[in-house]
């Protein structure tokens, strides 16, 4: 389903006013705006190609009707997105879940919806049909070494398809672990993971990033063999100059620190990227923000602060990823809400005064530090979120207009009520 630009003109003309008279007041309280904005069009970020049907769990699945039923229906859906909010110019993809038959027709398909391939993702966590081992026992950790070598061939595989595709990164998440005491040597599930690795590694092309992403636990409930940023840290400090360590939000125990763990992978410059997402307890895989705005706004605190140390290009220096699953909304309004949400957070993130914080931490000016953090956290910011939206030619208000023009039904009656998505 394509949204042409006169039904986002038609939209936004009956929103303008308010929005001007928002932007007005906004900019009356921060100043120059022009920067930010760029900032906010420059920033893109990437959706799950296993993320735009509905989610489910063991204990059930409730379909929403008009699915992507393949590659090309996931691609139109992401582009639809895009044309939405100007903000999610790229697909990440899963494979087996989206192998395309006709690279070129995909290449195409994605270039027309003004989408690039974003870091494919191998998966070595479930058996396909016609896989001669199973991964039951983990894949790169096996101790049986014909298992390692078969989930190693299908890394290289992933990284030929992305190659074709124009992708850059390769994501390696392990469900790798044990779900006993006992179960597993936890020296040996390293150095067998590591050895993997770094055959993986070697067939990377010169220009690529290999992203490894931890996860504290699930499926594995007594150790995961690459569980935390430190475990992944010194994995990809071992790989070398191409691997980076990938954090997914939802994959931390709880209270976990994420913003100091994302200060200091950005510090020793091996932090490659993120899954956003948000959660209460476990991998929840909820809407980015809708939990914890605060600590959203907290990690970009620190994006920002530690990628201007380092000279970093806030765009394209790092991969940004939403990945998320949804059990009860319809998965492209809740895409939109996480991109909102991450935009918010780094608009809000770029208010901050980093001279006065500086000195008020110098001072150890406690109050003054906080003060300043939840300034720019209690500055509404929405205004100039939706005015990148506006000068690049997208919706001010993504969501209004997805419901307004009916797209869920529209997608339900092209594709029916019972189509299912390939994903998790
Ligand atoms: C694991 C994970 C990983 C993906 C999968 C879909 O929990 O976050 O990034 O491979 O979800
Ligand atoms: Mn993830």
């Amino acid at each position: 389903m394509l949204l042409d630009s006169n039904k986002i003109a038609s939209h936004n003309a009956d929103l303008l006013k308010s929005h001007a008279n928002k932007l007005v007041f906004t900019a009356s309280e921060i100043g120059e705006t022009d920067n930010i904005i760029q900032k906010l069009i420059d920033f893109q970020i990437a959706i799950p190609s296993w993320a735009l049907g509905t989610g489910g769990t063991r204990f059930g699945r409730f379909p929403g009707g008009g699915e992507p039923r393949s590659l090309e229906e996931k691609i139109e859906d992401v582009g639809l997105l895009h044309a939405l909010n100007n903000a999610s110019g790229a697909i990440s993809l899963h494979i087996p879940w989206d192998i395309p038959t006709d690279y070129q027709a995909i290449k195409n398909l994605a270039s027309q919806h003004g989408l690039k391939f974003d870091a494919v993702n191998s998966n070595t966590f479930q058996d396909q049909t016609n896989q001669e081992y199973t991964y039951k026992y983990g894949s790169l950790q096996n101790v049986n070494k014909a298992i390692r070598k078969q989930a190693i061939a299908h890394n290289i595989e992933v990284i030929q398809q992305g190659i074709a595709l124009g992708s850059e990164s390769l994501t390696v998440w392990l469900a790798d672990g044990s779900c006993f005491p006992g179960q597993l040597n936890f020296r040996k599930a390293y150095q067998n993971t590591l050895e993997s690795l770094e055959e993986i590694y070697a067939a990377l092309p010169s220009n690529w990033k290999l992203f490894l992403e931890y996860k504290c636990a699930e499926p594995n409930f007594y150790s995961t063999t690459v569980a935390d940023w430190g475990q992944s840290y010194s994995y990809v400090k071992k790989l070398g100059d191409k691997a980076f360590t990938l954090v997914d939000l939802g994959h931390h125990l709880p209270n976990a620190n994420i913003e100091q763990i994302v200060a200091i992978l950005l510090m020793e410059g091996k932090l490659g990227g993120f899954h956003f997402n948000d959660s209460k307890y476990g991998d929840d895989d909820l809407t980015a923000g809708a939990l914890k705005p605060y600590q959203l706004f907290l990690i970009f605190n620190e994006l920002v602060e530690g990628m201007d140390a380092r000279g970093m290009n806030h765009a394209k220096d790092l991969g940004w990823m939403i990945d998320a699953s949804h059990n009860v909304k319809d998965p492209m309004e809740d895409l939109l809400q996480s991109v909102e949400a991450i935009m918010i957070a780094y608009a809000q993130a770029l208010l901050v005064d980093r001279k006065a914080l500086e000195i008020a931490q110098n001072e150890n000016d406690v109050v003054k530090a906080q003060e300043i953090l939840q300034n720019a956290f209690r500055t509404d910011v929405r205004a100039l979120v939706a005015e990148a939206r506006l000068r690049s030619g997208a919706a001010l208000n993504p969501v209004a207009l997805y419901r307004d023009f009916a797209v869920r039904q529209e997608l339900i009656k092209e594709r029916g009520t019972k189509t299912v998505a390939t994903g998790l």
